[in-house]
């Protein structure tokens, strides 16, 4: 009887050497490349070296502008893509509507012109690039976005970042599972970590971001402590190492500065003051304002809103030197005044009066050191 099978198995043999030398040769590219990523590494991948000479980094800008503002229940006119009742509830009822909120966000925006803006309570990376769009068209700002979904399917709200320069890294992090059997950690939702390089001459300016939305209420310290110690544990050994690290966003705690206290509400834990080693340990650069501008809320009388640094961009040492913050309530509050109806006004006041946000945004200037 006629067999096939010394002729396919001679087919396959042929496949095997070729894929066998294929795979030769791949483990050769990969030998290669871990020798560079060894050669790399021993020359330093830190602030003073500079990585690859033909390849430099973003212009490091002279002021680094930081930047947090929740820009609440930031979901356009379509539901076609929103399952839970309330993301569709708190949609936008029309696209005029939507197109107002947008075009006076980019208004806003385009005043006070942030390098990174952190951004919480938005639909989707498309929300962003209609942001983006509009900051572009009408005020010739050119952002882009950094944008992955998260898990929050109960309103299925996302963190973004949007930035001029100088990215080149995202992602997103995980409790293992010793971390999570512990019960000392609690799911972080909605966060987004993003890496930045600038170049200054013969020196690269790194920055890590972490952009967080934490647990609501006042209820829910408890949860919110556990989020502040994962998002702490996941930046902890770069705040130790001394690079630059800053962790922003709505942080929903009810402790204002000054009031900060070992097992209170999360603040004292992602500052890294519940550990010993006083070099984990960031600045809470709300701190620094003038006392009687720290409320980052429009209704309640709140500073729900964070931008923390770590040492090395306050003292200068990180190649940026912080100057300044200030709550931005001026570019969110529209009209005569705050309103305090706004909760139920967000889509009737009138446009003139209408306030765009119930957070404020927040923003930190950093200069350059020479
Ligand atoms: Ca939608
Ligand atoms: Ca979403
Ligand atoms: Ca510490
Ligand atoms: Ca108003």
């Amino acid at each position: 009887m006629f067999s096939i099978q010394p002729y396919l198995n001679r087919f396959q043999a042929t496949l095997q050497g070729k894929l066998l030398s294929v795979a030769e040769l791949l483990s050769v590219a990969e030998l290669l490349s871990v020798a560079l990523a060894i050669c790399l590494a021993t020359q330093g991948f830190g602030q003073d070296s500079l990585a690859d000479k033909s390849w430099p980094s973003d212009r490091a800008p002279q002021l680094l502008k930081i930047a947090t503002w929740n820009l609440e229940w930031f979901f356009d006119d379509f539901q076609g893509n929103n399952r839970s009742e309330v993301a569709k509830e708190q949609s936008a009822p029309n696209r005029a509507e939507w197109d107002w909120r947008v075009g006076n966000f980019a208004a806003a925006i385009a005043k006070f012109e942030p390098t990174i803006l952190a951004v919480q309570e938005i639909e989707d990376r498309g929300v962003m690039q209609n942001l983006t769009k509009v900051l572009k068209e009408q005020f010739n700002l050119s952002y882009r976005v950094a944008f992955i979904d998260g898990f929050d399917t109960g309103t299925e709200q996302d963190v973004a970042v949007i930035f001029r320069s100088g990215l080149v890294e995202l992602s997103r992090r995980e409790q293992n599972n010793s971390m999570f059997e512990s019960k000392e950690f609690y799911n972080l939702s909605k966060h987004l970590i993003t890496r930045f390089e600038w170049q200054q001459a013969d020196r690269v300016i790194p920055l890590t971001l972490l952009n967080l939305h934490l647990r609501a209420t006042a209820d829910a310290a408890d949860l919110r402590q556990k989020q502040t110690k994962l998002a702490h544990e996941w930046m902890r050994k770069a705040i130790e190492r001394g690079e630059n690290v800053i962790i922003l966003g709505d942080f929903n705690v009810e402790e204002s500065v000054g009031q900060i206290k070992a097992g209170g509400d999360g603040m004292h834990t992602i500052l890294g003051l519940d550990t010993p080693n006083p070099k984990d340990d960031l600045i809470d650069l709300l701190e620094k304002a003038p006392a009687d501008k720290r409320r980052t809320h429009l209704i309640l009388d709140k500073q729900f809103d964070r931008i923390l640094a770590s040492a090395g961009l306050v003292d200068g040492q990180g190649g940026y030197k912080f100057k300044n913050i200030e709550v931005l309530s001026q570019w969110n509050i529209r009209g005569t005044g705050a309103d305090e109806d706004h909760w139920d006004t967000r889509y009737t006041k009138d446009y003139a009066e209408r306030d765009l946000s119930d957070h404020h945004p927040v923003m930190a200037t950093f200069e350059l050191t020479p």
